[in-house]
């Protein structure tokens, strides 16, 4: 058989917002018979004239196929489009943003229909959808027979990283990452701020700024590898002792710039903990033991 001819996976799709929709056009692209329904019909007009079959139920939607995929909005919205559907013998791939408790609510709940689980927690925005070097994934958590029998539908709108059967796992990753992402974009935010008023153009900043932040990323890979041996002082580069000297001259610039301190004190404030506890020699690591206290 060539690859033209592999029979490809029916898949029914519940929600067409922009997510959904990205997603839509993937399988359709890659000739995956679709079959979609969204709350809001209209949404679903586009992707017939592209080759979609429209459900008029999320009943009827998941009766066609035996995996069906949901992005809808939240854990309330897929609780909703799934109240009536008969999920006996369905594989469910749970592609809404929850936090991991509710990931593992939904499993259980999937379970006692007596379909299968999976939890996806995408790392990517629409654009990067379908787009194979975008960078965009998702992880997966939930049945490892599940993931394994779907994986090379699942790869066709972004790729796929499985981290266990823990259905709450794929969540939990998913809302690790964008925190340290929400991290980064907070010191970027202050960073601005203390160039604001002075005669730099953010646009020549911006550049420096962004470098500066990949070229300090692989530092959490020294992290990892203190957390796993349990010696924060192993490979230390520069010292907490050390870095904490220099935090006044951080909020005496952000006071002479006429700039809030309130992004940047609550993380000295823990380094200032961890070097009273005796953590001067160490990384900054201990300071991920201060808040899991
Ligand atoms: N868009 C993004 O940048 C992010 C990237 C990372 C992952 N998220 C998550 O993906 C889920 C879907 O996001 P979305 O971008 O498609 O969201 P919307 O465009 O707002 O569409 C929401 C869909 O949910 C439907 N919906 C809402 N409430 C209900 C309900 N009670 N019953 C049934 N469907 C519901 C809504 O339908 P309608 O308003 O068109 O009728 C849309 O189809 C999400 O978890 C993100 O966090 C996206």
């Amino acid at each position: 058989m060539t690859q033209n001819t592999v029979e490809k996976t029916s898949v029914t799709l519940l929600g067409l917002g922009a997510m959904g929709t990205a997603l839509a056009r993937t399988w359709l692209a890659a000739g995956h018979p679709l079959t979609v329904w969204n709350r809001t019909p209209a949404r679903a007009t586009p992707l017939a004239a592209e080759g979609a079959k429209v459900a008029d139920s999320a009943v009827e939607a998941v009766a066609v196929n035996s995996l069906v995929v949901v992005c809808l909005l939240d854990d309330a919205s897929v609780q909703d489009a799934l109240a009536d559907a008969d999920l006996a013998g369905r594989d469910l791939v749970n592609l809404t943003t929850g936090t991991p408790a509710q990931a593992r609510e939904r499993a259980e709940w999937t379970r006692e229909r007596g379909a299968r689980y999976l939890y996806g927690g995408i790392m990517a925005v629409p654009p990067m959808i379908g787009v194979p070097d975008s960078g965009g994934y998702v992880f997966y958590s939930g049945s490892p027979e599940l993931f394994e029998r779907h994986r090379d539908t699942l790869a066709v709108p972004a790729g796929t990283v499985y981290v266990g059967r823990d259905a709450g796992f794929a969540a939990l990753h998913d809302v690790a990452l964008l925190s340290a992402m929400y991290g980064m974009f907070a010191g970027a935010a202050h960073a601005f701020a203390l160039i604001r008023k002075e005669d730099i153009d953010p646009a020549s900043f911006a550049p420096l700024l962004a470098d500066w932040l990949v070229a300090m990323a692989p530092a959490v890979h020294r992290t990892a590898d203190q957390l796993r041996g349990g010696d924060y002082t192993r490979g230390v580069v520069s010292t907490l002792a050390m870095q904490v000297a220099g935090t006044p001259a951080f909020l005496s610039t952000a006071e002479q710039q006429g700039v809030s301190p309130e992004l940047v004190s609550p993380y000295f404030e823990l380094m200032r903990r961890r070097l009273a506890e005796g953590g001067g020699e160490e990384d900054l690591t201990g300071v991920i033991d201060l808040l899991v206290r």
